[in-house]
């Protein structure tokens, strides 16, 4: 189709985040290199099942010249494998070595299909699940009662304290009461590290299958500023591919145990775990895997692998420090008091009797994206939150530093000045303040232009 509006959209969309500022803590700028991977003719491919690699050691596990032609025999459905196998391999040796895992499956198309592959493949309708409230940082995909895996299985909640940290106590309690099947540690609003030793001990216990859902920090444990479960006791992680790990939209599954084969229906037995994750993910629950992305993940797995990749982690973590601190020395009050890794939560209701909705729309209008997030004290949760929720893996991707940042809380406070003065949400678009948005805007605008996106540099 000549002139099809599809790409004058995406050109738009590529002005829109190269003035803008990316500040929502689970998106990123990709490199050329995953775009082009993305963008590939691997999108015409079938290719359900997996490339073989059972039972063979992990040193020949990376390096492809030293698996026989007899290993690369594949589980697959399709016929002109030949590429398709040798580039998942490599997707999944790399997974392998950045998180220290026996077995990764780079098929999920998200996070939200990885966490329900984990939950089919070890569990029986009914079956209990220990997890993070939604409203205390939790994830939907953690039980939701509006999700599918809420309606099969059982979700019991534990919360995060005053301070901001999980109450490790009330999810001891509960795990030893309710015995579930499943302990997750996972989040996408929480600025603490996990204490995993601490819940690896209390899922022993009771022989639960633990499992850590670090989408939002898989970056971070890549580049070594975040402990990783795999090595403090747990089986399963989780993650998605597209947040702090800057690689394509996709989701990721990396597991501890045994790693061969059976040609039957393997036990379920916690030391089968990447086996029958496998069958939980093809044909458990998706179809044919998205082979373009997989090469994406594999280049964007490569990239983290470097040393450059550490800088970047260590950055992250440093400009969110520095953004917490400029906020809260401007009257802003932090969610937990600041943060240990790439996100800040914003209590702005209690700071400027403002609600988190209309800071987010106030600042769409200045060219700083975040979003409005529910904090643990909102009764009506999604629909008025009083906070917002914004982070540093974007803005560190273009090289921002800590100057920056101050930069950026000066901006937000100005903003909500704005808004105090408006009042109400409906007004914002009323004419008269537009000049004084438009301001902040136009030197947003300029900040974000010295700093190229990844795909612009040469
Ligand atoms: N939607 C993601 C986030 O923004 O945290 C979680 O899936």
């Amino acid at each position: 189709m000549k002139n099809d509006p599809v790409f004058d959209l995406i050109n738009q969309e590529n002005e829109r985040q190269r003035e803008g500022l990316e500040l929502i803590p689970s998106e990123n700028y990709v490199s050329t290199g995953v775009l082009r991977a993305m963008g590939s003719v691997l999108t015409n491919k079938y290719s359900e099942g997996y490339p073989s690699f059972r039972g063979i050691t992990t040193d020949d596990f990376w390096d492809e010249d030293k698996i026989s032609e007899e290993k690369l025999t594949n589980f697959r459905y399709y016929g002109g494998q030949v590429n398709v196998d040798r580039i998942e391999r490599l997707a999944i040796s790399r997974a392998m070595r950045l998180f220290h895992a026996d077995h990764a499956n780079v098929q999920p198309h998200s996070g939200a299909n990885a966490n329900e592959a984990v939950y089919f493949a070890w569990c029986e309708p009914g079956d209990k699940i220990l997890a993070m409230n939604l409203a205390h940082g939790g994830h939907l995909t953690h039980g939701s009662p509006v999700t599918r895996s809420a309606k099969i299985y059982n979700f019991i909640a534990y919360g995060t304290t005053p301070e901001g940290d999980i109450d490790y106590d009330e999810l001891e309690r509960l795990a030893l009461s309710e015995k579930p099947k499943i302990i997750l540690v996972g989040y996408s609003a929480f600025m603490k590290v996990p204490d995993f030793d601490r819940v690896a001990k209390i899922g022993k216990k009771i022989g639960a299958l633990l499992m850590a859902d670090m989408a939002h920090v898989a970056g971070l444990i890549a580049g070594g500023v975040h402990p990783n479960p795999l090595d403090h006791g747990f089986q399963v992680m989780t993650t998605t591919t597209h947040k702090t790990l800057r690689g394509p939209r996709g989701g990721l599954i990396l597991s501890k145990g045994n790693v061969a084969s059976p040609l039957k229906k393997p036990e379920k037995t916690l030391e089968n775990i990447p086996i029958l994750i496998d069958r939980a993910v093809f044909p458990g629950t998706q179809g044919g895997p998205l082979e373009h992305v997989i090469a994406a993940k594999a280049v964007a797995f490569g990239e983290a692998l470097q040393p450059e990749f550490q800088t970047y982690a260590k950055n992250i973590v440093k400009n969110a420090k520095a953004l917490a601190d400029g906020l809260m020395s401007r009257g802003f009050i932090l969610q937990g008091g600041g943060t240990e890794n790439h996100l800040v939560l914003v209590n702005v209701k209690k700071s400027f009797g403002v609600s988190g909705k209309m800071f987010e729309k106030a600042l769409d209008l200045v060219g700083l994206t975040l979003n409005a997030n529910a904090l643990p004290e909102d009764k009506a949760a999604a629909f008025r939150p009083s906070g917002v929720r914004l982070g540093t893996p974007a803005i560190t991707t273009r090289g921002m530093g800590v100057k920056e940042m101050d930069k950026i809380a000066e901006w937000m406070k100005q903003v909500v000045d704005i808004c105090v003065k408006i009042g109400e949400e409906e007004k914002l678009e009323d004419k008269k303040y537009q000049p004084e948005f438009d301001k902040i805007h136009t030197e947003v605008k300029k900040l974000a232009l010295k700093f190229p996106l990844p795909t612009e540099r040469k």
